[in-house]
């Protein structure tokens, strides 16, 4: 059967989630503790029903969420200065982070539609590569709203809302970081399985890994790097290689769990970015309109 290429994001379905069900596996740091599994899988839950463009239900964090929150802004607020890049530090000011406030997905929602046009849409959790990726040529980031498991504030296995507010949101208010990433999205819309895989490289390696320069220095604008203040540091300081991106090139295996990337891609600017991402969506978008 012929693929539909989806046409608006309402034929994008937000339900087909890989990995961690609600039963968590056994090295997932809430895995013994039944109430966090039952609020975890209830906040997922209310994914499931909202239509796109309807408001993003508010939800009433809970003291431990609140303090799981806190503690991990506080944390990675310390590198923020020295290992972000300029444009994410401006988009942390405007979005003003405050320790005592979870932020909800409504109001950082409001405010991507406000800077880049960018929405965002609950998920349930790890969404299908190739939904995840289409969402995007829709300006439509899929965020988790449930948070990782207090006993460990700087880490998490799966997306959670901190990855998402604090490693994906504030990234998405810049235009031209918006436009590189609707780019693979776009791409995706008439990838075949195999380019499939080849895109979630490409964006394994400047959504979640990127790096820019500025002046001599590298910094951060991937969310695996932002949301973690031991990638933070190796990025800076670690026993690592970088190299310019070359999205047409065979992109390395990716490392989930295993320590720290080896490598990470380099852009000079976040113009360029889009501009190369442009040019490489293309051949994509050509192709289908050639028939
Ligand atoms: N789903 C969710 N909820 N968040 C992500 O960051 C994410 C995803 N990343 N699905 C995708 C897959 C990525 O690993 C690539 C495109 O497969
Ligand atoms: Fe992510």
């Amino acid at each position: 059967v012929a693929r539909q290429i989806p046409k608006s994001i309402h034929d994008i379905d937000n339900g087909k989630i890989l990995g961690f069900d609600a039963n968590l596996s056994e090295d997932h740091p809430g895995f013994h503790d039944e109430d966090y599994k039952q609020r975890r899988s209830w906040i997922a839950s209310l994914a499931r029903d909202i239509v796109p463009g309807d408001p993003i239900p508010r939800l009433e964090y809970r003291p431990e969420e609140q303090e799981t929150w806190a503690k991990a802004l506080g944390e990675l607020e310390k590198l923020f200065p020295t290992h972000a890049c300029k444009e994410f530090l401006d988009a942390v000011d405007r979005l003003d982070f405050r320790p005592d406030v979870v932020p909800q997905l409504q109001d950082v929602h409001e405010v991507l539609q406000e800077t880049s046009g960018f929405a965002i849409r609950p998920v349930a959790g790890l969404l299908h590569p190739r939904d995840f990726l289409n969402g995007l040529a829709f300006k439509t980031f899929h965020s988790t709203q449930y948070m990782r498991h207090f006993s460990q504030p700087m880490y998490t296995p799966e997306p959670d809302l901190i990855h998402e507010i604090i490693g994906h949101i504030p990234m998405l208010t810049n235009k031209y970081y918006a436009d590189m990433v609707q780019q693979i999205g776009l791409a995706s819309l008439y990838a075949t399985d195999k380019e499939i895989w080849h895109l979630t490289k490409v964006y394994w390696y400047t959504v979640e890994f990127g790096v820019v320069m500025e002046e001599e220095e590298v910094k951060a604008f991937g969310a695996g790097i932002l949301s973690s203040y031991g990638e933070l540091d190796h990025m800076k300081t670690g026993d690592r290689e970088l190299a310019p991106l070359d999205p047409w090139a065979k992109q390395p295996k990716m490392s989930y769990k295993d320590g720290f990337q080896k490598k990470y891609f380099v852009l000079s600017s976040f113009e360029e970015g889009s501009e190369l991402l442009r040019r490489y969506s293309k051949q994509y978008i050509d192709r289908e309109h050639q028939g």
